[in-house]
């Protein structure tokens, strides 16, 4: 009877536990991002913006919420590591690509490995969120703004790859997507929008198709 118990209360209790990968460039506030989000959901909390360094490599959280574990990757963002984030898209329940909305230099740069994201077929099915970040700062692109470039970015590919003749594949599930594409704004520095944001990603990962019982690591 006790393990009957025991075991009925496990299955009451349990925790589904899921993998979310934060992506984007280097600069664009990923690690802030983890960190505030540490602060604001666990006991302990993360690091301060001033004890932050360049990330090599990854640093991973993990949150607890109601019958839910969410489990944060953030993988790092400069050249080179980029090219492993692709081994991460199997086995993740969300994406979350964080955009710097202040740095308008980068931002094409931005748009250009958001769009080798978009276009990677195992995260078709899986939610993907684009954060635009710094919302603090006041030389910042707004949601609006920073969707609007995206489109325009997008746009201006499209064209020239018509001009080459080289258009057409993935390119109308890519255009869906796009069209139902969620931004939200938010300053990992001031916490702003932090929580909205987590709120998204934990309604959609229960929605996913993708198994609970899959994830990174495991
Ligand atoms: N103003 C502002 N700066 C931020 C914000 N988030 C991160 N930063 C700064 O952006 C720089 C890069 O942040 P970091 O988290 O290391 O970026 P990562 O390379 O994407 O992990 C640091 O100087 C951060 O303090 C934010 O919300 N607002
Ligand atoms: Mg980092």
């Amino acid at each position: 009877m006790y393990h009957l118990l025991k075991g009925l209360h496990e299955y009451l209790t349990r925790k589904e536990e899921f993998s979310v990968i934060i992506i984007g460039l280097d600069g664009a506030g990923k690690t802030t991002l983890l960190e505030r989000i540490k602060t604001l959901y666990n006991d302990t909390p993360g690091l301060t913006p001033d004890k932050i360094a360049p990330t090599v490599g990854q640093n991973t959280g993990k949150i607890t919420l109601p019958s839910t574990i969410l489990q944060f990757w953030d993988l790092g963002g400069q050249r080179g590591i980029r090219n492993i984030w692709h081994r991460y898209y199997d086995d993740c329940h969300a994406v979350a690509y964080v955009i710097d909305a202040e740095d308008r230099e980068r931002l094409s740069e931005g748009w250009e490995v958001f769009d080798s994201v978009l276009s990677s077929p195992q995260i078709l099915n899986i939610p993907l969120l684009l954060i635009a970040n710094k919302q603090d700062s006041p030389q910042a692109l707004s949601v609006e703004e920073i969707r609007q470039d995206y489109e325009d970015w997008h746009q201006r590919k499209m064209e020239n790859a018509r001009r080459n003749v080289r258009y057409g594949e993935g390119d109308s599930e890519r255009r869906e997507r796009i069209a139902s594409l969620d931004v939200m704004g938010i300053s990992a520095i001031e916490g702003t929008g932090v929580k909205a944001a987590v709120d998204w990603l934990f309604i959609r990962v229960q929605n996913s198709r993708r198994d609970p019982q899959k994830g990174i690591g495991r």
